[in-house]
């Protein structure tokens, strides 16, 4: 025992050229087939598998594991996917780049660099400063109902008027942007991509317009802004992959401003070199980001009232946080830990930890949907990537304990490989997509539920052929339906329609949320691959 760890430790202090002339026959690549599938890696694979390979939402794919597999079976996993919610590849890579990317993750993962608040600093351009920007709005935009809509590989969004359904302006973004937040005031849209790049878009002038930039990271995945009393839009924070840490920056200008590593211990207790920054969420009672820590199974209660001798309570969950919510009555925060299967409850009020509730396999809610049920009241639904339901979880401990932080209903999804569920105050209705199913009709897909029909045991959906109603045509890629949005009155539901291929077409589609019916298709040849859409109203206010 002592002979072998002896030779484990020569084998680690030696350099990784020598200590890779041992394996002779390890799996090796050209340097030009070896960056471009890092490149594929990183647009791809690292957010679900992490950038050291450890795992996460999708499985640990260091040498030692994948090797296990082999080369064939890898690519076939990459191909086509898995029924545990791998999604399938082989409408998006060539078949030349599977076999690579098959490779490459037997090869030993290489650590990208660390970003520094220095680093950060001298990628950050103030394009206008605040004293120069608008001092009222200078369009006659209904900003409320204005829709961000991220053009995922154009690397763009799209802000499109929710009145007219008229493309408004489109804005060059990160790589791969992923999600929009806006600020409490409803004026400034915060954009960032998965390159770590945050754009700050001014809704006041006449086009939407950029007037700050800043790289935050190498890998980031969300962002939001300050909406205690006293602290609207005064600070802006950002979560990164890679480096694991997040930044708080300023609201107007995006200056960063302190920078918290969030490497440390899991709830375990074993040290995690990549605990990577998941979903955020912005108190509106406290000053106060919640941010949930991926690897470390922790969500990080973080008071920005003071920079300086900045307090975070740390708050035990399960691994591995994805993303969440606040319940109806925005007091609790409810957040996918999807590897354990479980949703994590953290109590806002009393910064304290309140429930983990079981639920079937990898929940993945988006922000959740509150609906008043007839039979339990306030409940909290999610939907899951790894099965073909929809949970509801009660939410109201004080007026009915007996169903808080209990599954009272599960209903049938159309299929697994869900994403997100959606509704609105206003609406009777309850939405769930399932966009990475294999199966062209199921992603193509939605289910809806009527609400108020849910206590009764004929409570029956509707599964609506959402890809179809958009008469994109024959297409390589899945016609995915994916993340429905409400308009502002809540009256309208708007999904995507994404090929996932930025030279096919995409369309997004409106229903008319009363009679299910649908009202309108937006399809322009800017639109290149629309996936998430932020409402302006619904996302300032956290409406879902
Ligand atoms: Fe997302 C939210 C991470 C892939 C569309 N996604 C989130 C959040 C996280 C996350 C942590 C919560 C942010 C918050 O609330 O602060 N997403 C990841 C990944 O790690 C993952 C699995 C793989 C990756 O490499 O990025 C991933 N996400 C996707 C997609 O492929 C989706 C479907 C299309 C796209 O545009 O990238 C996608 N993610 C979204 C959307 C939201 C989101 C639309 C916001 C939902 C909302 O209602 O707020």
């Amino acid at each position: 025992m002592k002979k072998r760890l002896r030779t484990a430790l020569t084998l680690a202090a030696l350099p990784f050229s020598v200590s890779m002339a041992f394996a002779a026959d390890a799996p090796t690549l050209s340097a030009e087939a070896k960056a471009a599938s890092g490149k594929i890696y990183f647009e791809r694979c690292a957010g679900c598998h992490g950038m050291l390979r450890k795992g996460a939402t999708g499985k640990n794919l260091e040498p030692a594991n994948s090797a296990k597999l082999g080369q064939s079976r890898l690519e076939k996993v990459i191909g086509y996917g898995t029924e545990g919610g791998m999604p399938n590849f082989d409408d998006i890579l060539t078949k030349d780049e599977l076999k690579n990317i098959a490779t490459y993750i037997q090869m030993p993962p290489e650590a990208p660099p660390e970003w520094s608040l220095d680093d950060m600093k001298k990628t950050w351009k103030l394009h206008v400063p605040v004293d120069q920007r608008p001092t009222r709005k200078m369009n006659s935009v209904n900003l409320n109902n204005v829709f961000s809509v991220t053009l995922r590989d154009a690397g763009e969004v799209a802000l499109i008027d929710g009145d007219t359904k008229q493309i408004w302006g489109i804005v060059k973004t990160g790589y791969a942007v992923h999600i929009s937040r806006i600020s409490l005031s409803g004026r400034y849209i915060h954009v960032v991509g998965r390159d770590g790049r945050l754009d700050m878009i001014d809704l006041w002038y006449e086009k939407p317009t950029v007037v700050a930039t800043i790289k935050a990271g190498f890998e980031t995945r969300s962002v939001d802004t300050s909406k205690a009393k006293g602290y609207e839009d005064k600070y802006a924070v950002v979560g990164s992959y890679w480096p694991p840490q997040y930044t708080i920056l300023d609201g107007l200008t995006l200056e960063p401003l302190k920078n918290v590593s969030t490497r440390g211990t899991t709830v375990d207790g074993a040290y995690h070199p990549e605990p990577r920054v998941a979903s955020i969420v912005s108190s509106t009672t406290k000053p106060e980001f919640l941010i949930s820590v991926k690897e470390t199974g922790m969500v990080k209660m973080v008071d920005y009232s003071d920079l300086t001798n900045l307090r975070e309570t740390t708050i035990n969950t399960a691994k591995f946080l994805h993303d969440g919510g606040y319940d109806s009555s925005k007091r609790y925060f409810l957040v996918a830990a999807n590897a354990s299967n479980k949703i994590a409850v953290v109590d806002i009020k009393e910064g304290k930890f309140e429930a983990l509730v079981d639920t079937a396999k990898i929940p993945h809610p988006g922000r959740g949907a509150n609906i008043n049920h007839p039979k339990y009241g306030p409940v909290w639904a999610t939907s899951h990537l790894g099965a073909d339901v929809i949970t509801l979880i009660g939410t109201d401990p004080k007026n009915r304990p007996e169903h808080a932080w209990k599954v009272v209903q599960e209903l049938k999804n159309h299929g697994a490989n869900s994403l997100f569920v959606k509704t609105h105050p206003k609406s009777d209705n309850l939405w769930a997509d399932s966009p990475l199913n294999p199966d062209p009709k199921l992603a193509g897909s939605v289910t809806v539920y009527k609400v108020s029909e849910l206590g009764g045991a004929d409570a029956k959906p509707e599964v609506i052929d959402v890809a179809a109603a958009a008469r994109l045509g024959q297409t390589k890629g899945l016609q995915r339906v994916v993340q429905g949005e409400y308009n502002e009155k809540g009256d309208e539901i708007w999904f995507s329609v994404w090929t996932g291929n930025k030279t096919e077409p995409s369309a997004i589609v409106v229903i008319d949320d009363k009679t299910r019916k649908v009202k309108h298709v937006i399809k322009d040849k800017r639109l290149v691959t629309p996936t998430g859409k932020f409402n302006v109203h619904n996302t300032q206010h956290d409406v879902y």
